[in-house]
């Protein structure tokens, strides 16, 4: 019995040796010590022995056991180490790479372009004023001495919502509002969305404008020119070439419209400038007698210039963009570049 005892125990040491992982071993445990276990079975032989043997089969027996169970012990705690290594090894994380950068949004580039042409005429002095985009045909029209034969009210160009109503084609009728309301001093410019019927590579149906008002008593052009100089210098850098036009407004006279020299080319001519090395990037004028009647202002009290200029033009002048539709399609591919 001793024989078969010690047997057991040196096959039992073997397989425990040999487990490969913790299940193994549970099962190891169970099939050998356990109730039904083959040590157990052996030792239900011990009842048949003599009273001389039994003690010291017993004692085999109990070392037998105690071999068993420190080998399982052992190899558990080794399995388990390993496996723990594993599962480590599987799961590392280096804790020291850069972090995945977070998707961040930033403002539409016309935002951005609005915003700094703002700054640049409050810097001047200027207050901000905003208005309705569905106005009456009289402050569109009629008070910045357009009249009703003019072909600008044309339904060609103009977006008419109800008759005698329509979606402004400017933002002059904010500014004509602020003359009814104020009386002079006025240095205003009014930013916002105006609509008009027209849709290419360089025209949207609405668009958005940025126009300035400046009136008081003695006002002349050369406060005019001071304050687009200023701000061109301010806005395309100290150098810009800058260059007034004679041109014709119905709400101006004199009226002038001002280009730069081509930010591309430098003056030199090329495909953006159509080879001139001039940019047109405003209209502008001294406000015309028949605006200040309409609003109650005596034009021989008060003067002042009036200027109005497009975002859209100017933002893809400044970032040499050919097509407006980009700034409305809203690729992030697009919209991504000016982060
Ligand atoms: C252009 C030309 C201009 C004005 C806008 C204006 C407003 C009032 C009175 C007189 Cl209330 N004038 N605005 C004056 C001259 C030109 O815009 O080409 N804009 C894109």
């Amino acid at each position: 019995m001793i024989e078969q005892l010690r047997g057991l125990k040196d096959r039992a040491l073997a397989q425990i040796d040999e487990a490969a992982d913790l299940e193994a071993l549970t099962q190891l445990n169970v099939s050998i010590l356990g109730r039904k276990g083959e040590l157990t079975a052996t030792l239900r032989g011990m009842g048949s022995l003599s009273p001389e043997e039994r003690p010291v089969v017993g004692q085999v027996a109990n070392e037998v056991k105690t071999a068993i169970n420190d080998a399982i012990e052992a190899r558990t705690s080794a399995l388990s180490g390993a496996e723990q290594q594993l599962k480590f090894a599987r799961e590392a994380v280096d804790v020291t790479r850069p972090g995945r950068a977070p998707f961040t949004a930033n403002l539409h580039p016309l935002t951005q372009v609005v915003r700094e042409l703002l700054d640049i005429f409050t810097g001047l002095g200027f207050d901000i004023a905003e208005g309705r985009e569905v106005e009456n045909e009289y402050y569109n029209f009629e008070a910045l001495n357009i009249p009703a034969d003019h072909p600008a009210r044309d339904m060609q160009d103009t977006f008419y919502v109800a008759p005698g109503t329509v979606l402004r084609t400017h933002t002059s009728p904010v500014q004509v509002r602020v003359m009814e309301q104020t009386t002079p001093p006025v240095c205003v410019v009014a930013p916002g969305k105006v609509y008009r019927h027209d849709s290419d590579v360089t025209h949207s149906p609405m668009f958005h404008q940025v126009e300035g008002l400046m009136i008081d008593e003695g006002i002349t052009f050369a406060d005019l020119k001071g304050v687009l100089h200023s701000f061109i210098h301010s806005y395309y850098g100290p150098q810009t070439g800058i260059r007034f036009r004679p041109s014709f407004f119905p709400f101006t006279e004199p009226s002038a419209e001002v280009d730069i020299q081509c930010v591309f080319c430098k003056g030199a001519g090329c495909r953006v400038c159509g080879r001139t090395g001039w940019l047109e990037i405003l209209g502008s004028g001294m406000v015309d007698p028949a605006v200040f009647g309409c609003v109650g202002y005596d034009p021989e009290k008060v003067q002042g210039f009036a200027f109005g200029l497009g975002v859209e033009r100017i933002a893809m002048l400044k970032y040499g963009i050919d097509d407006i539709r980009l700034f409305f399609e809203n690729d992030l591919r697009f919209l991504k570049h000016f982060g």
